[in-house]
């Protein structure tokens, strides 16, 4: 089974930018291994492995106390990789799920004790299967009294479309890589424009600002086009953004960055030490730790 995507960065550099003490990589998976953990059948594409203790060095070389593993769609909805991780972080880990709506509350139970905390609903059509709205609405329902958040991937040109069914959410709901815009477009655009008032006008609504490498035309290492949309979220939402390396970067077909950095892309983002702070602790702090 071989990996149709690029291999993560060997040896990135290590980066000039010193993380806040307790920073948390907010946004990051693993992957296998698939001898041990076997990728899903109804995947989009084939990682290759990524083990936890490859995650852990990863987290330790660049200076993060703490991950949140989200799961990723090449596992489906068996979460048992990273729900391994997490145990094995020593509380250092916390988790993101995708779960199907004939979960058990008992299964439910067990990942929140092994440190998950939200499960993921994706729309973006190259990688998942539709799943039909009140499915998901039922997903939201069953998760809400254990305190979980709902993480919602999608592209900003379906946003219209699913506006409805995100605001109707009743959880926190966490918008991964600020719903993927289209930069070439302008930030003061309407595009664009639709996601801040998301999150302007629905406070339960917060943003990761990840995933440059994914968003860029003008590519690595600096990402610039990148860093106006990301800025703008930060300064306008600065107690509900969320940041994450997501390594090992799955699908990522032109390049792969070079995580180390991707952390030096970080005070372009969160100009100021305290918007640091809120960014890469207070904020994951007070939604994956607050017990
Ligand atoms: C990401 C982005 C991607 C992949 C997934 O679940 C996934 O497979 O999210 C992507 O291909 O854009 O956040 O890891």
């Amino acid at each position: 089974m071989d990996p149709d995507w690029l291999v993560f960065h060997p040896n990135p550099t290590r980066p000039s930018f010193r993380l806040p003490a307790g920073s948390v990589d907010a946004h990051c998976h693993v992957f296998g291994p698939a001898a041990e953990f076997p990728f899903a059948p109804e995947r989009k594409y084939t990682p290759c492995d990524a083990s936890r203790h490859q995650l852990y060095a990863l987290r330790d070389f660049l200076g993060f106390e703490r991950n949140v593993v989200v799961q990723a769609t090449c596992h489906g909805n068996d979460n048992r990789a990273m729900v391994d991780a997490l145990v094995h972080s020593g509380g250092r880990a916390r988790g993101v799920a995708s779960v199907s709506r004939d979960v058990t509350d008992a299964e439910l139970r067990a990942m929140h004790e092994a440190g998950v905390r939200g499960t993921r609903f994706n729309f973006v059509r190259r990688l998942v299967d539709f799943t039909p709205r009140e499915v998901l609405a039922d997903i939201a329902r069953r998760i809400a009294p254990l305190g979980w958040h709902v993480v919602i991937y999608f592209e900003a040109q379906d946003l219209p479309e699913l506006w409805d069914f995100f605001t109707s959410l009743p959880t926190v709901v966490v918008v991964d890589h600020m719903g993927r815009p289209d930069v070439s477009k302008p930030v003061d655009g309407p595009e664009f424009g639709l996601f801040l008032r998301l999150l302007a006008e629905h406070p339960n609504i917060w943003s990761k600002v990840s995933c440059p490498e994914r968003l860029s035309k003008s590519g690595p290492p600096t990402y610039d086009d990148v860093v106006p949309f990301a800025r703008k979220v930060v300064e306008s939402f600065p107690d509900r953004v969320l940041w994450g390396t997501d390594w090992p970067h799955p699908n990522m077909k032109s390049h792969m960055p070079d995580d180390g950095l991707l952390v030096d892309y970080l005070p372009r983002i969160a100009v100021t030490p305290e918007l640091q702070r809120k960014l890469l602790v207070d904020n994951p702090m007070r939604l994956y730790w607050a017990d």
